[in-house]
Formats: structure tokens, C-alpha cells, sequence
């Protein structure tokens, strides 16, 4: 049989796509893999290694943080800021950006925003978690301090996003814009083989994820689209499928394979729903239109919103198109 490519000899063989690229892009995503692997390790070690439970801190969300997000969140700035690809880093775990300023950074041209462990409420009930990135290239001039202006682009200049899905395989996602593919990391071997090349949505999706508990709070038109979801009819296969995990990744990377939607509309009690523009939709959003989805905010596309602050959170609509274009149908309708 024939092996299946390693994730680095991929990268290696795409490189040439960009036309301005000198490998700086690869060694970036060279060094998300390997920061992954030592946080897959962790994770699958965290009830032995007593890393699991609570670090009795809160993040700049008023979140509690769990230890192995401050694990997470450390390895991959750690990883990333030993090598000179990365001017500038922004994780959800932390108040402000990170300026790399060493001199190896001087001619850096990447940032990275990062989600270092999402869905870690799941993590002590054994439940799939993920690492979420998205990479961009400085706008500000190589060799000065990053800016503001450098993290608050719009997810239409990503170069690159992906995310780290740690399940019953630990499965790296990523596009750079030529299409998504997917790897799997063989913990004997240590290397990831491409396992999901060239992954696309299904036509259509059976599959809808949303926190149905908090149904009472959503906007009339999600609610008219949750009860059409539900509703009979046999020709469209209907009523779909609910499946949620509380883990974004995990609910996302099933959709996109089985066919599905995930959402997390704003309530009355989260006027912009929960989920972190810079962190989770616009690399999502991003992945989801590489596989031939979509992802709205409900009025417009995810990736044409400028953001205006880091931490900044919006309503978010993603996965199989058909099924995100009779949502938004839905919420013209009842606006
Ligand atoms: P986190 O980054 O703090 O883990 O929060 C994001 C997570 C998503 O992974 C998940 O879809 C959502 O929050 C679940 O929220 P809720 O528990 O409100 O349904
Ligand atoms: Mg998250």
C-alpha cells in the first residue's frame, strides 16, 4: 500500500502556490504542528498528570480558565516565539497581544491569533476539544512593533486558519485558501498523514448544533428557522438531526463532514452571542467557504465584518451553504 503523505511533505509541496513565499508561511505552520503534539500529549495525559480541573484564574472574558488552557496557550506562544516567522500573537486566553521583538523577529511578517484550547469546559468530562489559529500578514512596516491595525483586519485577508481537532484522533484542518484538507497524527510514528484531502460540505446537510437550551433568548427568525429544522417533511429530510458538544471544533468538523450547521445566535442575555470573531468564526468562516460552505452573522458574511476590538464576539451562522442561506431566509423574514 501505498504511504499516505506527511503533513510537512504537503506543506513542502504547496509551498510554491504562493507566489511571494520564501518558507516563512511553512515554518509557521511547521511549528503549529508541533506545538499541537505536545498539547495532544498533554491532553491525552491530563487524568494522569494531574493537569486536569480548574487553574482558579479567570481570562479577559471573566471565563475560568482551565489548567490545560494556560498549558495550551503557553506551548503554542512558546513554539511560535522561538522561530522568526511570527511578529505578533493574540490569544483569547490573554488581555492584549503578544510584539515579538527578539532579533530573530526583525524581519517577521506573520501575526497569529489563537483559540489555544476551545470547548475547554469539555475537557474534565473527557469530551472532544480543539486549538483554533488564523494567520495574517503584518500590514504595519517589518522590522517595527505591531499594531493595532495589524490584528483588526478582516477575516477575507487571512492567509491561513485551521484548527486542531482532539478526538478519538488528534486531526490538524487547515487551508490557506487553495481548499481544505486534513491530517491525522499517529501518535506511534509522531507525524500526521494526510487523511481528509480535499474536503468539501455534502450538497445537503441533516445536521443542526446550537444551544437549544437558550432558545427562549434567540431572535424570532432563528427560532422560525430551529422549529422548520424540526418540522416533517419527508422530500427535504426533515426534521434534521440536533447534535451539539459544546465544543466548537468538534461540532464544526462533523458538520463539514456529515453535513450540518452550527449556530450560536445572539439571546437577550448575549447581545452578540458568545464566540469570539478573531478567535473562532473568522477561521471557521474561512474553512467553511474553502469546503463550499458559508458562515453569516446573520445579517452579513463573517469574513467581510472589520473588526473593531480583539476580543470582540459576534453571532455566528456556519456550515452546509444550502442550509446557512435558508437560515438567513429565515431572519430576513423575521427580523
Ligand atoms: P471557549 O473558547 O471558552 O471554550 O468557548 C467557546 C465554546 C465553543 O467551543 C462552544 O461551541 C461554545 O463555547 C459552547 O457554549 P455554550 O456552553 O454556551 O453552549
Ligand atoms: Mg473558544
Amino acid at each position: 500500500m501505498e504511504r499516505p503523505i506527511t503533513l510537512g511533505e504537503f506543506i513542502i509541496e504547496n509551498q510554491k502556490d504562493f507566489p511571494y513565499a520564501k518558507g516563512e508561511l511553512s515554518a509557521l505552520l511547521s511549528s503549529i504542528k508541533l506545538a499541537g503534539k505536545v498539547v495532544h500529549q498533554s491532553i491525552n495525559r491530563a487524568g494522569l498528570s494531574q493537569i486536569l480541573g480548574k487553574a482558579g484564574k479567570e481570562n479577559i472574558q471573566g471565563e475560568v480558565q482551565a489548567k490545560l488552557d494556560i498549558m495550551a496557550n503557553n506551548e503554542f506562544i512558546n513554539t511560535l516565539r522561538n522561530r522568526g516567522e511570527v511578529c505578533g500573537l493574540a490569544s483569547e486566553e490573554l488581555e492584549n497581544y503578544l510584539a515579538f521583538e527578539e532579533p530573530m523577529h526583525k524581519e517577521a511578517k506573520y501575526i497569529v491569533l489563537i483559540d489555544p484550547l476551545d470547548g475547554s469546559s469539555n475537557i474534565d468530562v473527557d469530551i472532544t476539544v480543539g486549538t483554533i489559529f488564523s494567520i495574517y500578514r503584518r500590514v504595519s512596516p517589518t522590522g517595527t512593533t505591531v499594531t493595532d491595525e495589524d490584528f483588526l483586519q478582516s477575516g477575507r485577508n487571512q492567509v491561513a486558519a485551521g484548527y486542531l481537532i482532539y478526538g478519538s484522533s488528534t486531526i490538524l484542518v487547515y487551508t490557506t485558501g487553495k481548499g481544505v484538507n486534513g491530517f491525522t497524527f499517529d501518535p506511534g510514528v509522531g507525524s500526521f498523514f494526510l487523511s481528509h484531502p480535499k474536503i468539501k460540505f455534502p450538497e445537503k446537510g441533516s445536521i443542526y448544533s446550537v444551544n437549544e437550551g437558550n432558545y427562549i433568548h434567540f431572535p424570532v427568525g432563528i427560532k422560525k428557522f430551529i422549529k422548520w429544522m424540526q418540522q416533517l417533511n419527508e422530500e427535504e429530510n426533515r426534521p434534521f438531526t440536533a447534535r451539539y458538544t459544546g465544543s466548537l471544533v468538534a461540532d464544526f468538523h462533523r458538520n463539514m463532514l456529515l453535513g450540518g450547521i452550527y449556530l450560536y445566535p445572539q439571546g437577550s442575555t448575549a447581545p452578540n452571542g458568545k464566540l469570539r470573531l478573531l478567535y473562532e468564526c473568522n477561521p471557521m468562516a474561512f474553512l467553511a467557504e474553502q469546503a463550499g460552505g458559508k458562515a453569516i452573522d446573520g445579517k452579513m458574511n463573517i469574513m467581510d465584518i472589520v473588526p473593531k476590538e480583539l476580543h470582540e464576539r459576534v453571532p455566528f451562522i456556519c456550515g452546509n451553504s444550502q442550509m446557512v442561506t435558508i437560515a438567513e431566509k429565515f431572519l430576513k423574514e423575521y427580523p
